[in-house]
């Protein structure tokens, strides 16, 4: 494209614009949040959202929190976490602060360059006597190697804890996902495919687990004046919960929205040399809320060229994400060779692009991003 062409798109087309289900239904449930005063802790909606999203993935408990950070620092805490935790580099790197937020030390394990999770024998080699636990990701919605990490953590008494953030709808081997390992997060931040404006939940099927993590979300307080655990202020409040309902009813919709528009990226996609969509287990439930694509630089292609004409064209895509974590502060500081033991890690961040979907997005719109795409890779 010459510099003096119009873009493509007159407004902005983003990752993650949010999908909202229900304005009115939203609106309804604000004035009852109004007139019944009641705005947070532990209030009715926030309890019906609760059950709703602990009935959905077939899971005991599920405990709202005010986000998906949060809901990982409560969880890391009440699971008694210490010392060393092994960790993806390749994710948001929420994931890795949490640990750091609460002292302990992230222990950078490599990804599997097809799936983009942990590599289960990546993670055996950095266990040591230090290490408390295994903090996996399901990145971007599609499942961890979970039995293969449930028997390594078995094997060396170590504690699963999943970063389920990206994960919500999605099942592997037929289980929903919340049910593994000793308990599991959501984001429901305003970018997932269901969101409760800021938000997220730990879902587990520990009874003690779940009492514990209910105290430490509301300071410890098991009572009026009875604070019997160290605790923070983790509670989501009413209007997210409105949210968060309004919003459930159409979660099948949002989630047969973003099949349509991944397949019709990978129609566009698999006619151009060099690049490919992350696939998706079809056999699994999946939510389909982030396109990956993957440019072969070693065809010579450039991902930052073309994310550089998507955004000439006010395609707003993401390099999610790029740099990983390890290379940023202040992990980099604290790990400056780690890199080089991270090498899918290192060669996956350099060549991701991620593409705008969701109910913001129709196929018509698909086809000139796929256009845009197309051209970038010829200039
Ligand atoms: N673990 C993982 C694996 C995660 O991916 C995340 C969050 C977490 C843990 C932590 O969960 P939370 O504490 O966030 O609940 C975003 C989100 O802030 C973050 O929630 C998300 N992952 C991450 C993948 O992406 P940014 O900085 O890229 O988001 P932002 O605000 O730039 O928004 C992205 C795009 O969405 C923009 O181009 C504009 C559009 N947008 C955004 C908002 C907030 C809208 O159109 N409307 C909006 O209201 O991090």
């Amino acid at each position: 494209m010459q510099p003096t062409e119009a873009p493509a798109f007159a407004e902005p087309l983003h990752v993650g614009r949010p999908n909202i289900g229900s304005p009115q239904r939203f609106h309804e449930l604000v004035d009852g949040v109004i007139a019944r005063r009641w705005l947070s802790n532990d209030g009715p909606l926030v309890r019906e959202l609760e059950s709703r999203v602990a009935d959905s993935v077939g899971v005991k408990h599920c405990v709202a929190v005010a986000n998906g950070t949060i809901a990982l620092e409560i969880a890391i805490r009440a699971l008694g976490l210490t010392g060393e935790v092994i960790v993806p580099s390749w994710t948001f790197v929420a994931t890795v602060h949490a640990l750091r937020w609460l002292g302990l030390t992230p222990i950078f394990a490599d990804i599997d360059p097809q799936t983009h999770c942990l590599d289960p024998e990546s993670v055996r080699g950095r266990i040591t006597e230090r290490t408390s636990g295994i903090l996996a990701v399901h990145l971007w919605g599609r499942a961890a190697p979970v039995e293969a990490l449930e028997q390594l953590a078995e094997e060396h008494g170590l504690t699963l804890l999943f970063d389920a953030s990206h994960a919500f709808g999605v099942s592997s081997g037929g289980r929903m996902v919340g049910n593994f390992g000793s308990a599991e997060t959501f984001s429901f931040h305003a970018t997932k495919f269901f969101n409760t404006l800021e938000g997220g939940a730990i879902v587990t099927n520990d009874d003690e687990l779940a009492a514990r993590l209910r105290l430490m979300r509301n300071f410890g307080f098991a009572g009026e004046d009875n604070v019997v655990s160290e605790g923070t202020n983790g509670k989501m409040n009413e209007v997210c919960a409105a949210m968060g309902l309004s919003n459930f009813d159409y979660l099948e919709d949002v989630i047969g929205i973003n099949r349509r528009n991944y397949h019709r990226y990978a129609a566009g996609i698999a006619e151009i040399p060099g690049l490919s969509l992350l696939t998706i287990d079809e056999h699994e439930r999946s939510n389909y809320q982030y396109v990956v694509l993957m440019v072969d630089q070693l065809r010579g292609l450039s991902r930052d060229a073309i994310l550089a004409e998507l955004r000439r064209n006010n395609v707003l895509a993401r390099r999610y994400f790029w740099p990983s974590s390890h290379r940023m502060e202040p992990y980099r500081s604290l790990q400056p060779n780690v890199g080089s033991s991270l090498p899918n890690t290192e060669q996956i961040s350099e060549s991701v692009i991620v593409l705008p979907t969701g109910t913001a997005v129709d196929e018509h719109d698909i086809d000139i991003v796929v256009g845009v795409i197309r051209r970038a890779t010829a200039l």
